[in-house]
């Protein structure tokens, strides 16, 4: 056979079957649920490849549960999601972004073996770029439900830490699957469109310990407290042996893509708090502690400058939070900075 054909591929459904082989105790409960996952982003990949055709772009006439105008395709992306989660069997209960209450799986739509899990997704983050052909994502968190519920909400009003699985598919020149199953494990995914299956490309993800970017709303900087301001003016006005060496700025304004190419070249991405939006914009249970459980996976941190993201608990599903992740080191400084703000050693500006 011709030496670029690659005749013993690892898809995504053998890697993860090979994972739970490897676990003694696994039930391919998640495994199952993973296939679903699978499908509906295939399914909203091709959507969104020939939206602009289809007239799948703009408005759907509706706002969402954050007061956000619904996209056509949020609102399939969603129903996609929906129906492909609810098929597998395996799901008690679900939160998504576009539907303001839990979604409970009926049933007759449960398989009675097994594990039931619940999970929480972000059906198509990133939209308000969607007409501009800039890279959008879907991402998804799983927790188990917990023995003896039948799945309610208080099965994902708890700690991010508590999640046994995390991802999210980044619709863009490709279509990348990025996925951990905890044990500082992440595997990154490509889907082959000629097969219909995501390859494994990137196997052992590991965030580099310092990047050279930052990623960050710049525009709100107006709004900023003292110790974010302070962050990342000193990542514009930073020296090497006397002579300046400035982090570079990237920022698309759609999280899965930001993220993704964070953990990929390192360095630190923000949604802060600020004056104008108190909790900051980014969602807990479906953006940040999907992205923090992947990132610690891959050797970074996560935190809200203050705690780390993944001991939150919190107390509504769709609660905001903000949120700086990335490189170990780069994501230490910013700690740094917040914890000598608190003792006072600087006045807010
Ligand atoms: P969008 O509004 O386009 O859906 O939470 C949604 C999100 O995008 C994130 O994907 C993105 O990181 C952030 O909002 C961008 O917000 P700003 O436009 O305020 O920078």
């Amino acid at each position: 056979m011709a030496d670029h054909t690659q005749t013993n591929l690892i898809t995504l459904s053998r890697h993860v079957l090979a994972e739970q082989r490897a676990h003694k105790d696994a039930t391919g409960d998640l495994t199952l649920l993973l296939v679903s996952i699978q499908l509906g982003c295939k399914f909203v990949a091709t959507c969104v490849r020939k939206a602009g055709i289809v007239n799948l772009t703009g408005l759907a006439g509706d706002t969402n549960v954050q007061g956000e105008d619904q996209k056509k395709l949020d609102v399939l992306a969603n129903e996609i999601f929906i129906n492909s989660l609810r098929s597998s069997g395996k799901v008690a209960i679900m939160v998504s972004e576009e539907d303001e209450d839990v979604i409970i799986v009926s049933a007759k739509d449960r398989d009675p073996a097994g594990h039931a899990y619940a999970v929480v997704f972000d059906p198509l983050d990133g939209s308000s770029n969607i007409e501009a052909g800039v890279s959008i994502g879907t991402i998804f968190g799983i927790y188990k439900v917990a023995p003896g519920s039948t799945g309610t909400a208080k099965d994902v009003l708890r700690a991010g830490r508590d999640m046994v699985c995390a991802g999210y598919c980044m619709y863009g020149s490709s279509t990348s699957l990025v996925l951990s199953t905890g044990n500082g494990s992440v595997s990154g995914y490509t889907l082959d469109t000629t097969i219909g299956e995501f390859i494994l490309t990137h196997p052992n993800i590991r965030i580099p310990a310092r990047g050279k970017i930052y990623s960050i709303n710049e525009g709100n900087s107006v709004y900023w407290d003292s110790a974010c301001t302070e962050y990342f003016s000193s990542l514009k006005t930073r020296t090497v042996d006397g002579k300046p060496a400035p982090y570079s700025a990237r920022y698309v304004g759609s999280m899965v893509a930001d993220v993704h190419r964070t953990i990929l070249y390192g360095g630190i991405f923000a949604y802060p708090a600020d004056k104008k939006s108190a909790h900051g914009k980014l969602r807990v249970l479906y953006e940040c502690f999907p992205m923090a459980f992947l990132v610690e996976n891959a050797g970074g941190r996560a935190t809200t400058g203050t705690q780390r993201i993944l001991d939150m608990v919190p107390m509504a599903i769709h609660q905001r939070s903000p949120i700086f992740l990335g490189s170990r080191d780069d994501v230490a400084d910013l700690e740094a900075c917040y914890a000598k703000h608190a003792n006072g050693a600087a006045k807010e500006q």
